[in-house]
């Protein structure tokens, strides 16, 4: 087999790329080790910036986010009893749009597949080889066949457990990583939301956040032990610790149900270095990963995407490699501000094991100042809404 750009992960990343290079008539093929019911599977992110929104428009599959995803001005920030609001419109001039990653990777699979995508699943032991040539071929296995790929460029959407990342040798890569010493259990339940807008909320038992799908599905978030398991808690522990750590306002208002799903999310923050190797680019969770606090690890996908499809299309159209040439340097300018972003928001609002009465002082003090001083909520804003491309 041929085609111009091999991309390894069939995941928001990949079927995003493959589908804005298709529209420019240029050719992908789309290896995924999973299939599209289990990708489907996976509950995480919920919150858009609206540069993703205008690239999926851009794409041609904005429409169903654009009828059913729900324009949030703002949201709310809670520290014990103490709540306040940041509003987004207010100080950027730009919402968000809360509209679910399993959504929108369905809207994106539905757009392939109407458009001829060639997506192949259940691939295994995918092999990517001569990156550093001018002649990349990518192996596999599907259906107990070995097969093979040639192309122009492999584009590495394969997430953080992903091959391609792996590809690039030691001597070239760099990676910085800082690990969180607690995790999210995450719960999505079939009930209305208990506030219209977002709520994150650092108590002294820990982090919570109130998040939703849609009118009658919501996303909910506690901080939770690394050692935990999703066994460890039932339904009525998670509401009942829930509560614990949300302003009483919202607890007696909280609609509790059956869980339909349960998971926990260790939190890290991860940036590997270069993000191109000869002819392999990374992007999303294979280059970098981001602690969900911010809502920044599907939305920093996208920019690497951004970068990517642009470079390709100079190089396509132009036979003009300066977009290739800069885009690992563009995607991790734009990467190392949500990384430092995520991490101050995560250092905000979670409990820390080791966490000192001066430290637990200091928080408090960020989050008053915050609550005060509109500066702040702005630079807060900014960074949430998304930076420029
Ligand atoms: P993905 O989604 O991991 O997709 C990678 C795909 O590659 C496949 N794969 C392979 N395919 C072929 N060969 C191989 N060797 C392969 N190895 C892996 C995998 O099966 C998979 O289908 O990466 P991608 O596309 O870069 O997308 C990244 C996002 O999924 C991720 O950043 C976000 O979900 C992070 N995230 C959030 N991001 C936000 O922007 N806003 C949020 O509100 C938000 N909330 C979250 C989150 C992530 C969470 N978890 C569970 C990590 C909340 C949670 C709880
Ligand atoms: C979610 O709805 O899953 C969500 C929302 C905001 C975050 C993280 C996750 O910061």
């Amino acid at each position: 087999m041929r085609t111009q750009v091999c991309i390894i992960g069939g995941g928001p990343s990949g079927l995003l790329l493959s589908q804005l290079l298709h529209n420019k008539g240029i050719d992908t093929i789309i290896l995924e080790r999973k299939t599209r019911d289990y990708v489907l599977g996976r509950i995480r992110a919920g919150v858009l910036e609206v540069g993703f929104a205008e690239l999926m428009r851009e794409a041609g599959v904005g429409q169903r986010m654009d009828t059913e995803g729900f324009v949030h001005d703002g949201t709310v920030i809670a520290y014990g009893q103490e709540q306040f609001r940041i509003d987004f419109t207010k100080h950027t001039g730009t919402p968000v749009i809360v509209y679910g990653q399993t959504e929108l990777t369905r809207d994106l699979y539905d757009k392939r597949e109407e458009t001829g995508g060639n997506l192949i699943f259940n691939v295994d032991h995918v092999v990517i080889n001569d990156a550093d040539t001018d002649k990349p071929y990518v192996t596999f296995e599907a259906d107990g066949k070995s097969q093979r790929i040639d192309c122009d460029y492999v584009a590495g959407c394969d997430g953080f457990h992903g091959v391609s990342r792996q590809t690039i040798p030691l001597t070239v890569r760099k990676e910085y990583e800082k690990v969180y010493p607690f995790g999210w259990l995450g719960l999505l339940s079939e009930t209305p939301p208990v506030h219209e807008e977002l709520i994150y909320s650092n108590s002294d038992r820990g982090f919570a956040l109130c998040s939703m799908r849609n009118a009658n599905l919501s996303r909910y978030y506690i901080q939770c032990p690394l050692s935990d398991s999703p066994s460890d808690w039932s339904d009525q522990m998670f509401w009942n610790e829930l509560k614990r750590r949300i302003p009483e306002e919202h607890a007696d208002k909280l609609i509790t149900g059956p869980s339909i799903e349960k998971s926990i999310a260790p939190l890290r923050s991860f940036v590997s270095e270069p993000m191109r190797w000869g002819r392999l680019f990374l992007c999303g969770d294979a280059a970098h990963i981001v602690p969900p606090t911010g809502a920044k690890g599907l939305n920093t996908a996208a920019s690497d995407i951004y970068y990517l499809y642009h470079a390709m299309v100079q190089f396509y159209a132009d036979k003009d490699t300066e977009g290739l040439d800069r885009y690992s340097e563009k995607a991790l300018a734009r990467i190392w501000k949500a990384e430092r972003f995520s991490w101050w928001m995560s250092n905000l609002l979670h409990r820390y094991p080791d966490q000192t009465d001066f430290d637990l002082k200091m928080q408090r003090a960020d989050l008053e100042f915050l609550r005060e001083n509109e500066a702040s909520q702005k630079v807060l804003a900014e960074n949430y809404v998304g930076l420029p491309f």
